[in-house]
C-alpha cells in the first residue's frame, strides 16, 4: 500500500492508518534504542534480492537468506552466509562515513540490527518506533516483518509496533541505502557530504490507546492576544473527547471538545502574553491532557509579518543578523545530531552577534530548533530542493512535498522558526516555477503564520553586466526575497563589488541568503591571494559595503559558519575534501573574516536599539 504521497509504504495496516497522518511523538518519554548496532555492508544488496534479482520482500514467508529474517544455522550443516551477531558494530545515531574508515566514500546499502527486550507499562498501551532521520532510504523490519519504507534523509518517521513487539528478543533491522538518485530530493549533485546511516535518535514510545497525535499552538498573526491551534487525537475513540489545555503562568486552564474528525479547534484569549523574541526568548509551559494521556511542552508565542520592505517581529522591524549552517558536528566532524553539537554551533552564532540562522540545506535535527527557541535565535528552515531537481517527475514532487510537510509538522510550534524556504539556487523554467509554486501553496496551507522564501539567484541586466537584479518569476510567490550571490569569488575579485549596482524593484524585504569566499585557516597572504584568510576578510568588507546599498536589505546569512565536508572540493593542501567558506575552521579556529562580520553585526544591533 502506498501512503503519504508514495513516500511511506507501510505493509502493516494499523501502522498505515497512522502513517498517513503526521504524529508528534518526540516529546514523550521514551526508551532509547541508540547505541551500538550490528551492521553488514551489502553493496550488491545480497540480503534483499535473490540471485535472480527478485526482492525477498515479495516472496511468501520470510526467506532465510533475507537479512531481515536474521536467521541462524539450524545445525552445523545448515548454510547461512551472514550473521549479524558476529558482525562488527556501529554507533546509532551517527553517519557511517566518519565512523568506519572503509566506509568514508561509501554510497550504497548497509544493514543495521538491534536486539532488545521490552515490557509494556500497561497492556492496553500502544507502541511506536520512531526515527529522527535515516539517510536516504530506510526499509524497516521488526522481528522479520516489514514495517515500511521511508524515503528522504532528514525527516522524522514512525511505525506502530503494538501487535508485533514481544517481551523478549525483538530484532529491529533497517536496510539503509544512501545511493544518490537523479530523481531524488536532493538529486545527484550537491555541495555537501552524502552521509549515510541512521543519523538521528531511534526510540520506542508508548502511548495510551487514545492519545494526542498532533498539536499546534500559535499566536494569531494579526492578534497578539489570541492563541490559536488544533489538537488531533489518534486511536479508536477520538470523537467528542474532552481535551484540557493548561498554561499555568498565564492562568489558562480551558477545556475543548474534539469534533467528528477527532480534532479540536483551539482559541484562547489573554491580554498579558509575553511575546517571545531574541531579546527575551520567553517560553511557557503548556500542558495538554485527554483521558489518561498528557503531554507537556515549552512553547513561545510571537508574530512575524512583513510590511513593504520590512520584516516585523511582534510588530517591530527586525534586521536578521544571520549566518548559514550545515548540520555537521564540530566534534566528530561528521553528521551532527546531538544537543552538544547544536549548543556549540548556536553559541558560535551568538558570539558572532547573530539573532538569526539559516539551517542549510535540509531540516536539521530537532535539538537545533529547540535550542534556538531557548537561546533566542530566529531560524530559516529549508528542504533539499537544491540546484537541479527532476521537475517533471511527479514522484520527485511528492517526495519534496512530503519532506516539506514533515518539516512543518515537526517544527511549527517553535517560535524561533520564522521562514520556510522552498528551494536553493534552482534554475528558472516553467516546470520549475510550477513545482515551486505548488510547494509554496502547500506550505501556506499547512502554516499560515510564517514567511515563505527560497534562496534564488541574481542576474545582470542584458545591456549592463554591472547592474544586478533577481529576475525570477518565483519572486512573486514569496514573502521575503532572498538570493545568493558570489561577486568577488565566482564572479571577479572583491573590488568588483564597487562596480555593481542593485536594482531590485519589488517592495519586499530582501535577505542575501549567501555570499562568501574559501579561506584555509592559518594561510596568510595578501588580500588578492585566493584561499588566504586575507582574501576572505577583504571579500567580507567589500560585500558588506555593497549590500548596504540595497534599500530593502533586511537580513544576511553569509556562507557559512564552519568549514564543511564536500566531495566537490578537491584542491590539495587547501580544501582536501572541505568547503573552506567557513568563518570558523573544522578545528574550531576563527578566521579573520569572523571578526569583520562580528563588527558589522554589532553596529547593526546598536542601530536597531536606537
Ligand atoms: C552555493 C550553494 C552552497 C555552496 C556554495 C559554495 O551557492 O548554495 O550550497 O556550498 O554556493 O560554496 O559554492
Amino acid at each position: 500500500m502506498t501512503l503519504r504521497t508514495g513516500i511511506i509504504i507501510s505493509l502493516v495496516t494499523f501502522s498505515a492508518l497512522l502513517s498517513s497522518q503526521q504524529t508528534h511523538l518526540s516529546l514523550r518519554p521514551s526508551i532509547s534504542l541508540n547505541g551500538q548496532w550490528n551492521y553488514i555492508v551489502d553493496p550488491y544488496e545480497n540480503g534483499f534480492y535473490n540471485y535472480r534479482y527478485e526482492p525477498y520482500d515479495s516472496s511468501h514467508g520470510i526467506p532465510r537468506n533475507a537479512f531481515f529474517s536474521n536467521s541462524k544455522p539450524r545445525d552445523r550443516s545448515d548454510l547461512i552466509e551472514y550473521d549479524f551477531d558476529r558482525s562488527d558494530t556501529i554507533a546509532v545515531p551517527s553517519d557511517w562515513n566518519t565512523q568506519k574508515k572503509q566506509l568514508f566514500y561509501y554510497e550504497g546499502t548497509v544493514w543495521y540490527k538491534k536486539s532488545f527486550d521490552y515490557l509494556k507499562k500497561n497492556p492496553s498501551n500502544r507502541l511506536f518506533i520512531t526515527f529522527g532521520a535515516v539517510n536516504y532510504q530506510a526499509d524497516v523490519y521488526l522481528n522479520g516483518k516489514k514495517l515500511g519504507v521511508h524515503v528522504g534523509g532528514f525527516a522524522p518517521f514512525n511505525y506502530e509496533i503494538t501487535d508485533l513487539i514481544q517481551d523478549r528478543d525483538n530484532f529491529l533491522i533497517v536496510k539503509v541505502d544512501n545511493k544518490r538518485k537523479k530523481e531524488g530530493v536532493p538529486t545527484l549533485n550537491t555541495d555537501w557530504w552524502n552521509y549515510g546511516g541512521i543519523t538521528r535518535d531511534v526510540k520506542i514510545v508508548e502511548t495510551p490507546e487514545t492519545f494526542i497525535r498532533e498539536h499546534v499552538l500559535q499566536l494569531d498573526r494579526n492578534d497578539g492576544n489570541r492563541i490559536q491551534g488544533t489538537i488531533s487525537l489518534g486511536g479508536t475513540a477520538v470523537l467528542q473527547k474532552s481535551i484540557v489545555i493548561e498554561i499555568p503562568e498565564l492562568n489558562i486552564k480551558k477545556e475543548f471538545q474534539t469534533d467528528s474528525t477527532g480534532n479540536a479547534v483551539i482559541d484562547l484569549r489573554k491580554n498579558n502574553i509575553v511575546r517571545w523574541s531574541p531579546e527575551n526568548p520567553k517560553l511557557y509551559t503548556v500542558t495538554i491532557g485527554t483521558g489518561n494521556d498528557k503531554i507537556t511542552e515549552r512553547i513561545g508565542f510571537r508574530t512575524v509579518n512583513t510590511s513593504g520592505s520590512k520584516i516585523l517581529l511582534n510588530d517591530k522591524p527586525v534586521f536578521l543578523r544571520g549566518i548559514s549552517i550545515h548540520e555537521e558536528s564540530p566534534f566528530s566532524k561528521g553528521r551532527g545530531h546531538s544537543s552538544k553539537d547544536a549548543l556549540q554551533l548556536l553559541s558560535w552564532a551568538k558570539e558572532l552577534g547573530c539573532n538569526y540562522v539559516r539551517l542549510a540545506h535540509y531540516p536539521h535535527n530537532e535539538n537545533m530548533v529547540h535550542l534556538a527557541d531557548s537561546m533566542g535565535i530566529l531560524v530559516w528552515e529549508e528542504i533539499p530542493v537544491y540546484w537541479t531537481i527532476a521537475w517533471n517527475n511527479p514522484e520527485t514532487y511528492a517526495n519534496a512535498e512530503e519532506q516539506l510537510s514533515a518539516m512543518i509538522s515537526r517544527d511549527r510550534n517553535r517560535a524561533s522558526v520564522i521562514v520556510w524556504s522552498m528551494a536553493n539556487e534552482t534554475p528558472v523554467s516553467d516546470v520549475r516555477n510550477m513545482f515551486l509554486g505548488k510547494l509554496a501553496a502547500r506550505a501556506r496551507s499547512l502554516d499560515g503564520t510564517r514567511l515563505i522564501s527560497a534562496a534564488l539567484e541574481q542576474r545582470s541586466f542584458p545591456d549592463n553586466p554591472n547592474i544586478r537584479t533577481i529576475g525570477d518569476p518565483f519572486a512573486e510567490a514569496v514573502d521575503i526575497l532572498s538570493f545568493n550571490q558570489y561577486i568577488g569569488w565566482y564572479d571577479g575579485v572583491p573590488s568588483k563589488c564597487r562596480e555593481i549596482r542593485w536594482k531590485i524593484n519589488e517592495n519586499k524585504p530582501v535577505i542575501v541568503s549567501e555570499f562568501g569566499a574559501d579561506a584555509k585557516y592559518g594561510f596568510h597572504a595578501d588580500s588578492l591571494t585566493r584561499f588566504s584568510e586575507e582574501y576572505q576578510e577583504y571579500l567580507y568588507r567589500e560585500t558588506l559595503e555593497m549590500l548596504n546599498t540595497i534599500p530593502q536589505l533586511s537580513g544576511l546569512s553569509p556562507w557559512i559558519l564552519v568549514d564543511f565536508r564536500s566531495p566537490r572540493r578537491t584542491l590539495p593542501k587547501i580544501q582536501d575534501g572541505w568547503n573552506r567558506k567557513g568563518l570558523i575552521s573544522d578545528n574550531g579556529e576563527k578566521k579573520k573574516a569572523f571578526y569583520i562580520l562580528q563588527k558589522y553585526y554589532s553596529a547593526k544591533a546598536r542601530e536597531q536599539q536606537k
